[in-house]
């Protein structure tokens, strides 16, 4: 395999990319494990795996910290588009990509000649109970439904982008106690494949404030799927416009549910470092 990687973040979400279009590792899980890890090992919060595919001009897989596969990465992706342009895997400023969240379709943002950031058609959400998953709710949405955790209950709308998430609105997202109940929403036994889960402020019908508890990798400072579910959450609440900012701990995505259904997220994709591994 190609031990040279190369190290990006989307708002604070950072990832190992590795090139295996030629040849893939034989362990996948343990390597992101290893090469994820702050102390031990490069340290990001999930590793980025580009490949061919014979649907779409690319294929990306990720992998979170404890190793478990994603179907998708909204920060991710932006990160992989840069990637690919920058390194010249593509001359095109607009592809499609292979994930377990079916074709999407990013676009390198310009301005002045200079990439400014990328936006990313993320399809459409998943709304109904066995989507998502969700217990319970087969045939139906979940929105504004109780979930109770450690012994007190909270109103959560169920959204997949391809990955999972529960959106909780709190009235103080900077104070929500995350780190002590994230795990707890991640593990709740109405989620059979987990879940992700964000905690959104509302600051007006165009902004929000999320912080979210990331399936396999807890805290994170930003989560892209996770601002395309709030965005969904957010107007099948009607507490919010189809536009949103949304505004994380390290950055902010603008995302819009389009009329035609389909979830347009735009922000910031950066290399960070380049590297070879050694183990
Ligand atoms: C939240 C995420 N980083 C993004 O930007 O969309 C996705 C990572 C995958 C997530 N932890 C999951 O679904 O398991």
């Amino acid at each position: 395999m190609n031990k040279n990687f190369t190290k990006w973040q989307g708002c604070g979400n950072d990832f190992v990319l590795l090139d295996c279009m030629k040849e893939e590792p034989a362990d996948y899980a343990g390597l992101s494990r290893r090469v994820c890890d702050r102390h031990y090992g490069v340290g990001a919060d999930g590793i980025l795996v580009v490949l061919p595919s014979d649907q779409a001009d690319f294929r990306m897989r990720i992998f979170n910290t404890d190793g478990s596969e994603a179907e998708m990465c909204g920060n991710g992706i932006r990160c992989f588009a840069r990637y690919l342009y920058d390194y010249g895997l593509t001359e095109k400023t607009e592809f499609t990509v292979e994930t377990g969240a079916g074709i999407l379709v990013p676009r390198l943002v310009f301005a002045d000649g200079q990439i400014t950031g990328v936006r990313v058609d993320m399809g459409k959400p998943h709304l109904l109970g066995e989507e998502i998953p969700v217990v319970g709710h087969d045939g139906e949405k979940v929105i504004n439904q109780p979930i109770t955790v450690a012994g007190k209950t909270y109103q959560m709308t169920g959204v997949s982008m391809g990955n999972p998430h529960c959106v909780i609105f709190v009235d103080d997202a900077e104070n929500f106690p995350i780190e002590q109940l994230g795990a707890q929403f991640e593990h709740h036994e109405i989620f059979p494949r987990k879940t992700n889960t964000e905690f959104v402020e509302v600051k007006d019908r165009s902004h929000v404030r999320m912080r979210v508890w990331e399936r396999g990798a807890a805290i994170t400072l930003a989560c892209g799927t996770g601002s395309c579910a709030t965005a969904v959450a957010g107007v099948l609440n009607d507490k919010t416009d189809r536009k949103v900012e949304v505004q994380l701990d390290g950055g902010k995505l603008i995302v819009e549910w389009a009329e035609n259904g389909h979830v347009f997220m735009t922000g910031p994709a950066e290399l960070v470092f380049t590297g070879e591994l050694t183990n």
